[in-house]
């Protein structure tokens, strides 16, 4: 150490701070070559990686896995220790003094396990409390190396680790997964390059400008201070008492009362990152970006009544599915696509693109598709990974950079200040699932639960004792992109808006009308619904003058739904003369407009199933299911067996009791269940089947049984998700799987529903 602190006397980079162009150059090892595209050393690199991690991840595998390995207990075959590792002899008795005497306090063993136990608990996220986590890869499809120097999109077939949370937003860790709500969509991509969380919402939009009015949003949203009332629910007067008085929420409160707010499955719905960022190429040279992830599913969501009756039944029908769909093999899929356009194309829009409550249509800027993410392994332990998952969205990484989105800059602070409270100190980066797969190497030091043991006395920069390192990576590091400011009226300290952000109802109008009649029918219900929870009549008022300045004809029906006759008038427009927009109506903004590929991967049937009934369909079926990444499930009665018409047995492992209609995405009944016709549950489950237009297949004698049940549908002509068939009749099977891969369609709905 002596020689190096001899041989370097100065601090080697310190003249560039000053702006010193010829100052002294730092010498060899002290700081990285500048404007190579070459990695650290330190850094995790493809010629590296095996060294650095073990190997390189085989296909379809993750090598989160390898990183993760050195922290995995597995505890078959081990004797039980207290947590200093001494063997505990016995795990039943407290150690007392006599058979009946007093507990000792010696016992060591049991006071370390109650005060473990005593500690378990975490403050639960301020919001998205509720989520489920799955570990996967991203692989690059296009590179884009002239865009941005960004490591996962350097070359086509790259594959980069990741982890993903979705989550809901209002309700707390146990609430259902079936909210009307917003999805989190949160990304941890493990670059060679460090960390890049891209924190994400299933809604591109949001519902306020400024951070400022974050906590103001979700003091609305969550349950009431004075009772804790309602549980993950926007159906109450403060949400609707604020958003009513912000304008600005008015885009997203169209999406949030869409179906997109109760998706089928975390696997199809799309995900967006909200805000303009930037991309950034070795040049330095910046492009505005929006994030699109595009469900290879689909995008599908429930119908209200389904989620209201779900949310009973099975609270986790979300993360159940996540789980079952990667433990299945029916790994979830999304594209990643992106918006690409310059500042001057920016400039030129009707509406700003630092404004979070405001999209890019997709015929401004087309998306062009990068790449695909893969989730393919399920967390091995919920708290350790998907509960301490740390999402900041100030981790990004070389060739990403924000912009101005006076909502963004909140989050970059938000976020890593969180989790100093949640996870209990400055550390929370040496947690597992939150280190980088990269090196850390920097000067900070201790605080609680430090795991790296830093060796050597120097923890300062500059230094000669330690040779300068670690050093600075110069142009090879994180350099944020030289952007000229936003702000037309130069630097002066102010708190304002651009002027574009006062226009809050063009796309709120643009999606209204880029929806199916029977979106729109859903979207008015949901109003109707959630503003009929609202007690206090003036807010309800508020809101529909605001519906006005979307649409007379959508406040109409609201207003009709809440008994508001005449129609208030329209609030006030904050903005005389509102720019006109470019896009009136967008084909992309249904979620008819992405169907998916029609696959069943993921879904789940109801095959049912009593004494006499077709085995051999029964069981074709089931295993034709199976084969095309679906599920079906034989359901009776009761659990357990039942005979069917040709004296075999078959295995019901799921009852109308316990497994209620609604939870599937299929019914199917087949020749020979008619011994069911006395359960209400069948009733009941064929109701709910046909008025969540969901398909049902009756087969042979089942269709008389149907007929009886279900007379409705018995009214209805060219019903494609009905499937009425012969004994024996193949394709009736084929007709069924198409229905279920398809939009639901909803002609059959009437509201409300008739008896
Ligand atoms: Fe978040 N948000 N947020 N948010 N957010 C959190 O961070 C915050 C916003 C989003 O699965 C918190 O770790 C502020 C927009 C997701 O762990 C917190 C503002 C979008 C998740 C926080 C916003 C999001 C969070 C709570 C306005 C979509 C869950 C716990 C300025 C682009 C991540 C935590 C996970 C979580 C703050 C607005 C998405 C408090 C201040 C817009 C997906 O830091």
């Amino acid at each position: 150490t002596q020689q190096l602190a001899a041989a370097m006397p100065h601090n080697p980079t310190k003249s560039a701070e000053y702006g010193e162009a010829n100052g002294l150059a730092p010498s060899a090892g002290a700081s990285a070559e500048a404007a190579s595209r070459r990695p650290l050393a330190s850094c995790l690199s493809e010629e590296n990686q095996n060294a650095k991690t073990g190997g390189v991840a085989p296909e379809g595998r993750n090598n989160t896995i390898d990183s993760l390995e050195r922290v995995r207990v597995d505890s078959a075959g081990q004797v039980l220790t207290t947590n200093q590792g001494v063997a505990i002899s016995d795990n039943q008795n407290t150690l007392t003094a006599g058979v009946r005497g007093p507990a000792l306090l010696e016992d060591f063993v049991l006071r370390e396990k109650i005060t473990h136990f005593d500690h378990e608990r975490i403050p639960e996220r301020v919001v998205h409390a509720r989520g489920s986590g799955a570990h996967g890869y991203f692989e690059c499809t296009e590179a884009i190396t002239d865009i941005t120097r960004a490591a996962p999109f350097q070359k086509a077939g790259k594959q980069t680790p990741v982890f993903v949370r979705f989550s809901t937003v209002a309700g707390e860790r146990g609430s259902k997964d079936t909210a009307r709500d917003v999805r989190g969509f949160a990304v941890k991509f493990y670059t060679d390059e460090g960390n890049w969380d891209l924190v994400g919402n299933n809604m591109p939009v949001f519902f306020i400008q400024d951070a400022m009015k974050f906590p103001d949003l979700v003091h609305a949203v969550k349950p009431e201070p004075h009772h804790q009332m309602p549980q993950a629910a926007s159906a109450h007067d403060t949400f609707w008492d604020f958003v009513s008085l912000m304008p600005e929420s008015t885009h997203m409160l169209m999406w949030q009362m869409s179906d997109r707010a109760i998706p089928r499955s975390y696997a199809t719905m799309q995900g967006f990152g909200v805000h303009t960022y930037r991309f950034v190429n070795d040049q330095g040279q910046a492009m505005l970006v929006k994030f699109h992830w595009l469900p290879v599913a689909g995008t599908h969501s429930l119908v209200w009544d389904e989620a209201v009756k779900i949310s009973g039944a099975d609270p986790d029908f979300n993360r159940r599915d996540l789980w079952e769909r990667i433990e299945g093999g029916a790994y979830p899929q999304w594209d990643l696509a992106v918006q690409l356009f310059t500042e001057e194309q920016a400039e030129s829009f009707s509406f700003d693109v630092l404004d979070s409550t405001k999209i890019v249509p997709e015929e401004l800027v087309p998306l062009r598709v990068i790449g695909r993410m893969t989730l393919n392994r399920n967390p091995d332990n919920f708290f350790a990974e998907t509960e301490q998952a740390a999402f900041c969205v100030a981790n990004i990484i070389p060739g990403i950079d924000f912009t101005n989105d006076p909502l963004l800059a909140g989050r970059i602070h938000s976020y890593f200040d969180t989790q100093l409270l949640r996870l209990g100190g400055p550390n929370f980066h040496e947690i597992p699932i939150n280190a980088p797969i990269v090196q850390v190497h920097n000067n900070q030091r201790d605080g609680f639960h430090r795991q790296a043991i830093h060796r050597g006395r120097v923890a300062y920069e500059p230094n000669s004792l330690a040779g300068g390192c670690p050093f600075q990576a110069g142009m090879q590091g994180f350099v944020s992109v030289a952007a000229r400011n936003e702000s037309r009226e130069g630097v002066a300290k102010m708190r304002a808006k651009p002027e574009k952000f006062a226009e809050h109802y063009a796309q709120a109008r643009l999606f209204l009308d880029s929806q199916t009649p029977a979106e729109q029918d859903h979207m008015a219900a949901a109003f109707r619904f959630e503003l009929s929870k609202v007690t206090v009549p003036a807010v309800r008022e508020r809101m529909v003058a605001s519906l006005r300045n979307v649409s007379d004809e959508f406040a109409a029906k609201v207003a009709q739904g809440l008994g508001i006759d005449p129609l208030p008038e329209p609030l006030p427009l904050a903005i005389a003369r509102p720019p006109a927009p470019e896009v009136t109506q967008s084909k992309y903004l249904s979620l008819m407009a992405r169907p998916g590929d029609g696959s069943i991967a993921g879904r789940k049937v109801a095959i049912l199933v009593a004494n006499g009934v077709d085995g051999d369909f029964a069981r074709q079926l089931q295993q034709e299911l199976l084969a095309r990444g679906a599920v079906g499930r034989f359901v009776g009665t009761r659990i357990g067996p039942v005979k069917a018409a040709d004296g075999s047995s078959l295995d019901a492992d799921a009852s109308l009791e316990n497994s209620p209609g609604f939870l599937f995405d299929g019914v199917v009944l087949p020749d020979g269940c008619d011994a069911l016709q006395h359960d209400g549950h069948l009733w009941e489950t064929l109701r709910d089947t046909w008025r969540h237009c969901k398909p049902i297949a009756a087969v042979g004698s089942a269709r008389d049984l149907l007929g009886r049940l279900l007379p409705e549908a018995g009214e209805r002509e060219d019903d494609q998700a009905l499937v009425l068939a012969e004994k024996g009749q193949g394709d009736a099977v084929q007709a069924f799987m198409a229905a279920l891969g398809a939009p639901r369609d909803f002609t059959r709905e009437s509201d409300p529903p008739k008896v």
